[in-house]
């Protein structure tokens, strides 16, 4: 933490500009030599200087620099930004130059993990730095905006503070029972207050659950019998002939791929062998494959044909599904209807390109996507805080469990303490090395 770092914080190319930025003790004094402009000593914080790179009497590049002197800057130190031309050779020259003066390369995400370590950030909300770099669909962007502003790390530590009361409150009653004027933590208080924080963070984890399914992409699974039109269906929707498509039964055999984006969530749609008794070989294995994809897809789209009866395979795949997150689509709409089957459908003709919009608004329905894009929801989105959640709430749960069994009152404290702990983890209270540099790997060099 001691040396100070640099990187190049933009994308590697020719551009405008480019930015290369430096954090650490010594960013002024190696870069004021370098600088020929003010005096970079005597400037104050948070401006913006003009003047050259200059290095052995030879200009390297004109600049704009801003200086920001700690504590009020990203990582909390000093931290200088150059903003050069956008070429690749005066980026790596400046580079190899502040390199040689005394600055070491950032490793990824190194800017944001002393952010982290001087304590200006948390761990939630570090993540929702990277969440925010990596975020392509208008939901991901505002999810990690909402993480990042502190909102997730807010309701973590309230909820910790009121376990640590709840805690102390045991402590003081165990170690002083004599005490009058000390309020006595009864078992209904307890019980009152477990029940409450429960309430509070299952309803985030459930909001967290569906949250991850749909920053990582919807797994849709395209399902029917053959011929109905599944790979022309997938085609609709991507708006390009990815899939093969033929009036021959059994076209698709291996499954094909391909994602969209509907209302600023996205798609992972996969197309499958339409499925019936086979005896080719080949076919057979794709079929396999179309049944197994059923448990591990988030929504099943099952296509039927308006034009023919409904048969075995499509009352087996109907039942197969039941239990899924589904939308039975009829497709052929424009042919005579032959398909009696009465549930809940949406009519469309895949060829003729009519009733694609109406899938995509019952997709966005049965995921509730207008909450998510709702302002003021916070919640997990990463695995990591999913997973610490769910612990905090078994430790929670075994809490109410001793309360309501009338147990011991500091085995109680025991499980509160694990929640608290748990719930710590998620915003870094309490990390280990191997964890921050797990995490911090994964961000982009410069970041
Ligand atoms: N009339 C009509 N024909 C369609 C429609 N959708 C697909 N078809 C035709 O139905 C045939 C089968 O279409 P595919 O999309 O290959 O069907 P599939 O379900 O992928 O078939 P497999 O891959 O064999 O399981 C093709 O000849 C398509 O042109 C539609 O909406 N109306
Ligand atoms: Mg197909």
């Amino acid at each position: 933490m001691n040396d100070t770092i640099v990187a190049i914080s933009t994308a590697l190319g020719e551009g405008a500009i480019s930015i290369i930025r430096i954090s650490g003790c010594d960013a002024i004094s190696i870069v004021n030599p370098l600088f020929k402009g003010k005096n970079l000593e005597k400037v104050k914080s948070h401006t913006i200087n003009y003047g050259h790179i200059v290095y052995k009497n030879e200009i390297i590049d004109e600049v704009l620099l801003s200086i920001m002197k700690k504590p009020k800057t990203y990582t909390k130190e000093d931290v200088i930004e150059i903003n050069t031309h956008g070429s690749i050779a005066v980026v790596n020259k400046i580079m190899e130059i502040l390199l040689l003066s005394g600055c070491r390369l950032a490793e990824p995400g190194e800017f944001t993990k002393r952010a982290f370590l001087n304590g200006r950030i948390d761990l939630t909300e570090s993540e929702g730095v990277k969440d925010l770099i990596n975020s392509q669909t208008e939901l991901e962007r505002k999810m990690a905006v909402n993480e990042l502003s502190g909102k997730v790390s807010t309701l973590i530590t309230d909820l910790r503070d009121k376990i640590v009361a709840l805690i102390s409150n045991i402590e003081v009653n165990i170690d002083y029972p004599e005490y009058q004027d000390i309020e006595v933590v009864t078992i209904d208080k307890i019980k009152a207050e477990v029940y409450n924080m429960l309430g509070q963070l299952r309803k985030i984890l459930k909001l967290s659950e569906d949250g991850k399914v749909i920053k990582d992409g919807i797994k849709t699974v395209i399902l029917g019998k053959p011929n109905v039109g599944k790979s022309s269906l997938l085609n609709a929707l991507l708006e390009e002939e990815k899939a093969i498509v033929t009036d021959i039964k059994g076209t698709t055999r291996d499954i094909v791929e391909g994602s969209i984006i509907i209302g600023g969530i996205k798609l992972n749609l996969i197309d499958t062998a339409g499925v019936r008794a086979s005896s080719d070989v080949v076919e057979k294995i794709g079929i396999e494959k179309s049944i197994s994809l059923i448990d591990e897809a988030e929504l099943v789209l099952l296509v039927l044909d308006s034009s023919e009866e409904l048969s075995s395979e499509d009352k087996f795949l109907l039942d197969k599904t039941k239990n899924k997150k589904r939308i039975v689509i009829m497709n052929k709409n424009d042919l005579e209807n032959k398909n009696l089957y009465d549930e809940e459908v949406i009519r469309i003709s895949a060829k003729e390109n009519i009733g694609i919009e109406e899938i995509k608004e019952k997709i966005k329905e049965l995921f509730n996507i207008g909450v998510f894009l709702g302002k003021n929801l916070t919640f997990f989105t990463n695995a990591r805080q999913i997973a610490l959640l769910k612990s905090a709430i078994e430790s929670l749960e075994e809490a109410k469990k001793g309360a309501e069994e009338n147990k011991e009152i500091d085995m109680i404290e025991i499980d509160l303490k694990l929640a608290w702990e748990r719930l710590g983890d998620i915003i870094g209270a309490n990390y280990t090395e191997e964890l921050i540099d797990n995490l911090f790997s994964k961000f982009c060099l410069g970041k």
